[in-house]
């Protein structure tokens, strides 16, 4: 396979003639070769999205709606073939890889319904014979920066909320999984999305995200990665004065209190802590608990944690799949090394494993003994590295989880309906859930953290507009005389 860059409406090589490989993590074999997008491409993408940018604005949002149906219904067709694909170039399991497209396509659908929507609203004027409404404008030429964990998800989060608005497109994503990102794009082709809408350039480091940053004609930015690359977007785009949306790192917990059903927080825990290898900018990575269950609930999580297999995504019967590259491997070993260093205690796991000798796989880890503010406890390792920390009271739990520099998602198990209240109340992270894991967010609703998690921004649901559009004031006088607003009215 080979796959190129995407520029006005054309698949084109990189002008810098370089190319590179996309890998699959499970057994460390070419899937395909990459054309890589340099920074000259960058100029032609932003020139290709300003010139596409006149038209597309003027295209009446619901036609702009009807076409993202039609990317929707063919994304549909296609969810197997693309799961497949995704599996191969980021290495989560085949059933995870289908819901990552199906996000996809909830949120074309979604968007696709704003296209008869994009409220604005009026309001009465204190003048007689005028009016007053406020409109969305699109933003404008939108640079969006997304990570491989959520190849299509996360990206369409992003990308249809924008369209729909009437901003036109230049998509970095991640050069770990470039094939997936390609063939998404083909979507919207074969859909006919006008040429210049919606541009995709293919390319490893930082260079060419960098001069889309920096890029005068680029208005607005979108960004989901890490903390480091994040801040320094926010600081370029400051200086822009661009609008930015940023969704970095998270440290989500779960909270267990000792009335809480033991069989459903076992099966959750697994699945928010060691779901997706625990690559999920939502995976739990701390479980909170109250010291009665604490016994039980280990007892439960190191049997189930040990059964866990291991293997290629694409046989159904992997539980969990690799993690990305050899660098991430040794991060996460790592950062288990200096929990141990820090007295904490490996119940299972700890080590790099060997499935058939290749692949960047990682036993899931189950660490007792954390304490807060221990690096285990405070840092995101992005891994399936689960940290058990005991607390006594409900209110211990809150405020171990609160403070976290970090405010993406946080869950709680009880059964008693005042102290979910209380924690609803109490609990300052962008997601909450009751009764279920850390994971699981729906395109409906807003989704973003607080702290070091994001910039006060929220990506899906209505939310995700704010972003891709500019409010405007419209003020219509048919008096047909001079009337001066908080002045002419006032007998004062
Ligand atoms: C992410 O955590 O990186 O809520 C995105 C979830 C998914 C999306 C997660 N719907 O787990």
């Amino acid at each position: 396979m080979e796959f190129q860059n995407y520029i006005g409406g054309k698949w084109v090589k990189g002008r810098g003639g370089k190319t590179f490989d996309a890998i699959n993590p499970a057994n460390e074999e070419v899937i395909a070769q990459i054309h890589a997008a340099d920074v000259a491409d960058v100029e032609a993408a932003v020139q290709a999205a300003t010139d596409a940018f006149e038209s597309w604005r003027l295209t009446p949002a619901p036609l702009r709606g009807e076409l993202l149906f039609k990317i929707g219904d063919l994304l549909k067709q296609k969810k197997e073939e693309l799961a497949r694909l995704l599996t191969q170039d980021m290495g989560k399991v085949i059933a995870e890889a289908r819901g990552d497209v199906q996000e996809a396509i909830d949120m074309a659908y979604f968007m696709g319904g704003e296209g008869r929507r994009l409220l604005g609203y009026t309001a009465p004027v204190e003048m007689p014979n005028k009016f007053g409404m406020a409109v969305r404008d699109p933003s404008g030429v939108a640079g969006i920066i997304t990570p491989w964990n959520f190849p299509i998800a996360v990206p369409s989060w992003k990308i249809f909320p924008a369209l729909v608005a009437g901003n036109t497109i230049i998509w970095k994503p991640s050069p770990e999984t470039p094939a997936i990102s390609a063939a998404f794009v083909k979507v919207f082709e074969e859909a006919g999305l006008p040429a210049g809408v919606f541009n995709l350039l293919l390319a490893p480091g930082a260079d060419v995200g960098k001069a889309l940053v920096d890029h005068p004609g680029v208005r607005v930015l979108s960004f989901t990665g890490s903390t480091a690359t994040g801040r320094a977007i926010a600081e370029a785009a400051g200086r822009l004065n661009k609008k930015v949306s940023l969704e970095m790192g998270g440290k989500n917990a779960i909270i267990v209190l000792d009335d809480a059903h033991l069989e459903l927080v076992t099966d959750a825990t697994l699945w928010a802590a060691f779901g997706t290898t625990g690559q999920r900018c939502t995976a739990a990575s701390r479980l909170i608990v109250q010291k009665g269950i604490a016994p039980k609930l280990k007892e439960a999580l190191l049997a189930r944690t040990r059964k866990l297999t291991l293997g290629n995504g694409l046989d159904p019967n992997v539980e969990v799949g690799p993690v990305i590259n050899k660098t991430a491997l040794e991060r996460i070993h790592n950062f288990v090394q200096i929990g141990q260093k820090e007295g904490a205690r490996a119940l299972v796991g700890a080590s790099v494993a060997d499935v058939n000798g290749k692949g960047f796989f990682y036993t899931p880890t189950l660490f007792d003994g954390v304490r807060p503010g221990s690096t285990l406890e405070a840092e995101e390792i992005f891994g399936p590295v689960l940290s058990i920390i005991e607390v006594n009271t409900l209110e211990e739990a809150i405020q171990v989880n609160n403070r976290s520099k970090y405010g993406l998602s946080t869950s709680i198990f009880t059964q008693d309906v005042n102290r979910a209240f209380t924690a609803m109340r109490d609990i300052f992270t962008g997601l909450v859930y009751i009764n279920h894991g850390t994971t699981g967010a729906e395109i409906q609703f807003p989704f973003g953290g607080v702290r070091g998690t994001g910039n006060g921004h929220r990506e899906a649901g209505q939310a995700a507009l704010e972003l891709f559009t500019e409010w405007k004031s419209i003020y219509v006088d048919y008096s047909g005389k001079l009337q001066r607003a908080q002045i002419d009215n006032r007998e004062e």
